[in-house]
């Protein structure tokens, strides 16, 4: 089934199951940087300062390789972010593939680490607080992330999200009745609220599969760390990703199709008017009740306890 190109006819390096066709290297990245161009164009984007966040896994090498080369047909000029988590050797070799990529792509960077900014790395973070590890590194990244391309004037900040995360964090929302997850997060485009502080959000590979970021890679040589985090064993996430075999069986379509739907219920409902406020010790944005973001809190919480000890 589709073992030819569907441009060119010559044999297919890839299927693309959704769409039912094939293609062979050049045309796949011709259709994966269309895929990109067309997310964005369609949910209104029109250009501005981009910082790309890399982790050094194949989804975001992958964006940032894509973003600097369609920066001129986006009207974009970008920077690139990586955040050192610090958990042991995964963080040295992301590091590692990122600054490699950076090297060969010749592009303005920033490298900063979780400890400059908490005190702590992610590991130790995680010891001090009873909470899953990837909540606790996801809000110490989305802060870090936000301060840096706010100072240094970014417009967005864009990641590596793609369709088998976001459509598995909108069905594992579904399934524990965290509405509020669905109507809070994911869009394609959060545009920027400088008066508040917040910078704008892309997610330019929303509709590209995992499978299609890592041929992407392939395709043209974009290093990437293929290490899982020793963090994320367990993770429920990755529990309810396996769903997804099953209905891809049933329907090549299904993710892409549950995922546009949501995107779209989203866009028609009547957002209620959360109010966001500068956090009273940070300054950037929050919404909790008592004026204090959760990483202040975070940050709080761990001088406290590290001086208890
Ligand atoms: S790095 Fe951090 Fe991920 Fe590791 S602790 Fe979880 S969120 S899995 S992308
Ligand atoms: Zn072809
Ligand atoms: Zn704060």
């Amino acid at each position: 089934m589709y073992r030819k190109c569907v441009v060119c006819g010559k044999r297919a390096s890839i299927v693309i199951e959704r769409a039912r066709v094939g293609f062979c290297e050049e045309h796949f990245i011709e259709y994966y940087e269309r895929i990109i161009k067309r997310t964005l164009k369609r949910n209104g984007f029109s250009g501005g300062r981009v910082l790309v966040a890399v982790s050094g896994g194949k989804d975001s090498m992958a964006l940032l390789y894509a973003l600097n080369k369609l920066k001129d047909d986006l009207g974009i000029e970008i920077m690139a972010l990586h955040i050192d988590l610090g958990i042991d050797n995964y963080s040295i070799e992301s590091r590692r593939a990122v600054e490699k990529l950076l090297k060969e792509l010749d592009i303005k960077y920033i490298i900063v680490s979780v400890k400059d900014y908490l005190g702590v790395s992610i590991p130790e973070a995680v010891k001090f607080v009873r909470k899953p590890p990837c909540s606790v590194c996801g809000l110490v990244k989305r802060w870090i992330m936000n301060k840096v391309a706010y100072e240094n004037n970014y417009d967005y900040i864009a990641t590596g999200h793609n369709l088998d995360d976001v459509s598995t964090y909108f069905l594992k929302a579904m399934f524990t009745y965290r509405y509020e997850d669905i109507v809070r997060g994911n869009e394609v485009i959060s545009p920027p609220k400088p008066e508040l502080k917040m910078v704008g959000r892309l997610r330019p590979q929303i509709f590209l599969t995992e499978k299609e970021n890592l041929f992407y890679c392939e395709v043209n040589g974009v290093p990437y760390v293929d290490l899982e985090c020793p963090l994320s064993r367990g993770a429920l996430l990755k529990k309810y990703k396996t769903l997804w075999e099953t209905a891809l069986k049933l329907n090549p379509m299904s993710q892409y199709n549950f995922t546009r739907s949501i995107l779209s219920i989203k866009k028609k409902i009547q957002q209620e008017e959360i109010e966001i406020k500068p956090c009273k010790i940070c300054g950037f944005p929050t919404t909790a009740s008592d004026g204090v973001c959760s990483f202040c809190k975070l940050r709080e919480k761990i001088k406290i306890m590290k001086k208890n000890k």
